[in-house]
């Protein structure tokens, strides 16, 4: 029984199967999906790079010794700076802290603040040409100095 079955059904496959080849119904499936990659949804707008905005912070450099006000304090029987540099002609603020009189001489005489009394301040103009200036206090000689002018 089943050997003629067998020997039917094989040429009826055969012919089944030449048939599906010719047939081109069952290959369909070359369609693909259609379901696109789901790209990431990348944020579109890029952040914009930062752009070198330098603020405009002006740095201010620091200011050297010889800018702006020239001062010397003392304090203590002492000069505070005991060497300043300032530019020619600059005026210097001598300042006294102490509870005597003191003054701020120059060694050659270029300047001198004269008597400045304790609490006081007075102020002489350095000179017009660059050098190192020596002064003391002409009340006390162990009080001295030197301005430099640059
Ligand atoms: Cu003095």
């Amino acid at each position: 029984m089943s050997r003629t079955l067998r020997r039917l059904a094989v040429p009826a496959a055969a012919l089944i199967l030449a048939a599906a080849g010719c047939s081109s119904t069952t290959s369909k499936s070359s369609s693909a999906p259609t379901t696109a990659p789901s790209s990431p949804t990348a944020p579109s707008s890029p952040a914009a790079p930062p752009t070198t905005t330098t603020p405009m912070t002006t740095t201010p450099s620091p200011a050297p010794t010889t800018a702006a006000a020239a001062q010397i304090t003392i304090d203590n029987f002492a000069f505070s700076p005991a060497n300043l540099t300032v530019h020619p002609g600059q005026s210097v603020t001598v300042v006294n802290h102490d509870s005597v009189t003191h003054t701020l001489t120059a060694a050659g005489g270029k300047f001198d603040t004269g008597d400045i009394n304790p609490g006081k301040s007075a102020t002489f103009t350095a000179p017009a040409t660059p050098g190192s200036y020596p002064y003391v206090c002409s009340i006390h000689a162990s009080m001295h100095g030197t301005l430099t002018v640059g």
